[in-house]
Parts: structure tokens; C-alpha cells; sequence
């Protein structure tokens, strides 16, 4: 399986995240990556290639002009003001606020374009994210190519990026991209299934109301569980996509009984849509170890996910997600791919 890696990941490393309370060293972290890639190194896969640049044209047809520029300017504009950390927002438009408008000052442009308070931003986000999604197209374009499947270690992570939101450490919304360009290739549908413990806001925000793109999320539920505003199973999709969103909300101490029987549901749904391709939103938070997250799968069970995943025998392109027990998120991330690849 080709795998698309970029070292570019490293030029995003905010200093720090507000976490109970204390400012804490982010969970998302550089090492992830590295042992991610130790793993995959030791397990034999060894087709790692370095993005090519990202497609901007697709990037702006599906997001957000303004957004776009503060991504790119933002942390400049920050320092310019004075400001000598991090980019951090703190101001939110809040309920009855709908019809806010992005203000002038950085400080509430921030809080305009965020949805959490945890994800900063460093002088290197812009371009790291900007690497992270060219894993992912570059992954969507293998597997549109032929291949039958590729693995794009996206960092940062993408699932919560709406259009014009970022948070939950996501900028940009690689899954949706690799979406995109496996339609452009001439996918005639698609399905994104998203096993990240946290729901993929973002993602079913891109195709809420299109039928071409079906999306599937199993998630902790929103009443106990970031993000919290969305994820419930009456969430379904609007207009033409009616019935081509699935939620699969979960109490806390999940284990892989349930869990699987909505894995399953949601492959089903997948293949009933007619998807000629699949997209896998691959966190590996679901872990029972994982620090901030509250489902108890096992290291084995991520294999028996590649398992099932591999069954439906559909060209996928895995995008990483999240996944924060550090000391299991490479032996975690490569049982998925192993077990795809198994079948
Ligand atoms: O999938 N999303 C994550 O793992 C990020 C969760 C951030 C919670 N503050
Ligand atoms: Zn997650």
C-alpha cells in the first residue's frame, strides 16, 4: 500500500493547549507522526512517498475565500499586533449572534473562525496543513489511478475543518478533499466512513446536503463527547442528502460488540449507496487507552477493522485522523492497514 508522508508536518507545533483548565502540551503532536512511521517501516511498508504540492484550486472550491486568507495570514496579523504566542481564539459569536460577520481585529477573527479553543496556531500551521492535505489528494489520486488503496498520514488532522472553521486540531478537511478528487477522477460515488472517536463534524457539514457523498461517523455521543454540537443519530442530511448521512452515537466504555454492529451498519449503508470508492477517516482515539476519549476497543480490534473494511473490496484511501495514546497509535494505525491489506 502507497503511503504519503510529509515532513512538513513538523513546522506545526503550538506551544501549548488549554486542557482542563491548565495550558498543557498539546495531544496533537509532532511525535505521533514519528511513530506512526516507525511502525510502518517495521511492518514492511515501505512505498512512502513526499506529497507533490497541494491542488489550491480544489482547496478554494470548497472553502471559504476569507477563511482561506486567515489560515494563510493569520498568525502574522497576530504578531503584528503584539501579540507574542501562539494564535489562540477566545471570543466566540454565541447564540443569537448567527449573522456575525468576520471583524477587522485578530482577536475576533480568531474566535470568528474557530470552533475550540484547544487548536492554536504557530507561524507553520499554514503550510504544514497545506502538506497535509496534498497527502490526502495525492493518496485520492493513486487510488483513482488504480491503486487499490493508499494511506495518507495527514498532519494536522482534518475531520472537524468545516468550510470555514477549523478546531479540534483540523484546518483543512483532508477526508473531504481526497472526496473530491476521487470524484473528480471518476468516482460516480463515494463513501466516507469516519471510525475517529470524535464525531466528523466537518466532514458531514461539506456534504450535508449532497447525494454523491455518503457519510458515516462513529463517534462518542455529542451529549458527552467533543465537538457536542452535532453527531446525533437524527442528523440524516438535508435535500439531496436525505439518507446519505449516518450517525452512530455511543455511550462512554464502548466496547467492540457495539461497536462493530454499527461498523457494520454503516459499511452496509455504504455499499447500498452504490459507492464506487471509499474514503476511511482512520483516528485511532477509539483505542481504550487513548487520554482524552472514552471507548475501550482493543489493539487487535483495529485489525478486525482493516478486515471488514477490506470485504467491501473497494478502492480506499485512508486519511489519519486522531489517536493520542502515543505508545499504541503506530501499532493501532498499522493493524487497520494490515488487516485491510489481509484480505
Ligand atoms: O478527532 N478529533 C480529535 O481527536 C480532537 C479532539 C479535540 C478535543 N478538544
Ligand atoms: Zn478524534
Amino acid at each position: 500500500m502507497r503511503v504519503y508522508a510529509s515532513e512538513t508536518h513538523r513546522a506545526h507545533f503550538p506551544k501549548g493547549e488549554l486542557s482542563g483548565g491548565v495550558f498543557v502540551r498539546p495531544f496533537e503532536c509532532p511525535e505521533r507522526v514519528d511513530i506512526i512511521r516507525a511502525r510502518l517501516d517495521e511492518r514492511g511498508f515501505g512505498d512512502v512517498r513526499e506529497p507533490e504540492e497541494a491542488d489550491l484550486e480544489s482547496i478554494r472550491s470548497t472553502t471559504d475565500a476569507g477563511y482561506l486568507a486567515f489560515l494563510e495570514h493569520g498568525h502574522e496579523q497576530w504578531r503584528a499586533a503584539g501579540n507574542e504566542g501562539d494564535l489562540i481564539a477566545t471570543n466566540w459569536p454565541a447564540r443569537r449572534m448567527q449573522q456575525s460577520r468576520p471583524p477587522r481585529d485578530i482577536d475576533g477573527r480568531a474566535g470568528y473562525y474557530a470552533l475550540a479553543s484547544e487548536t492554536a496556531i504557530c507561524e507553520g500551521t499554514w503550510v504544514a496543513t497545506l502538506a497535509s492535505a496534498a497527502c490526502a489528494q495525492d493518496a485520492a489520486k493513486h487510488v483513482a489511478n488504480g491503486a487499490g488503496a493508499s494511506f495518507a498520514l495527514c498532519r494536522p488532522p482534518g475531520h472537524h475543518a468545516t468550510s470555514d472553521m477549523y478546531g479540534g486540531y483540523c484546518f483543512l478537511n483532508n477526508a473531504g478533499l481526497a472526496a473530491e478528487t476521487l470524484r473528480a477522477g471518476g468516482a460516480s460515488r463515494v463513501a466516507i466512513i469516519d471510525v475517529d472517536f470524535h464525531h466528523g463534524n466537518g466532514t458531514q457539514d461539506m456534504f450535508y446536503s449532497r447525494g454523491d457523498v455518503f457519510f458515516a461517523s462513529l463517534h462518542g455521543a455529542p451529549e458527552d463527547a467533543f465537538p457536542y454540537f452535532s453527531g446525533y443519530s437524527d442528523e440524516t442530511g438535508i435535500g439531496t442528502g436525505e439518507g446519505a448521512t449516518a450517525n452512530y452515537p455511543m455511550p462512554s466504555g464502548t466496547t467492540w460488540e457495539r461497536w462493530s454492529d454499527a461498523l457494520d451498519d454503516a459499511l452496509t449503508r455504504a455499499l447500498m449507496t452504490g459507492a464506487d470508492a471509499l474514503v476511511i477517516s482512520l483516528g485511532v482515539d477509539a483505542y481504550k487507552e487513548d487520554p482524552i476519549s472514552f471507548f475501550k476497543l482493543e489493539s487487535e480490534d483495529f485489525t478486525r477493522i482493516g478486515e471488514r473494511i477490506g470485504k467491501l473490496r473497494k478502492p480506499t484511501v485512508f486519511c489519519m485522523e486522531g489517536g493520542y495514546a502515543v505508545d499504541a497509535i503506530g501499532v493501532n494505525t498499522v493493524n487497520v492497514l494490515e488487516g485491510f491489506s489481509a484480505v
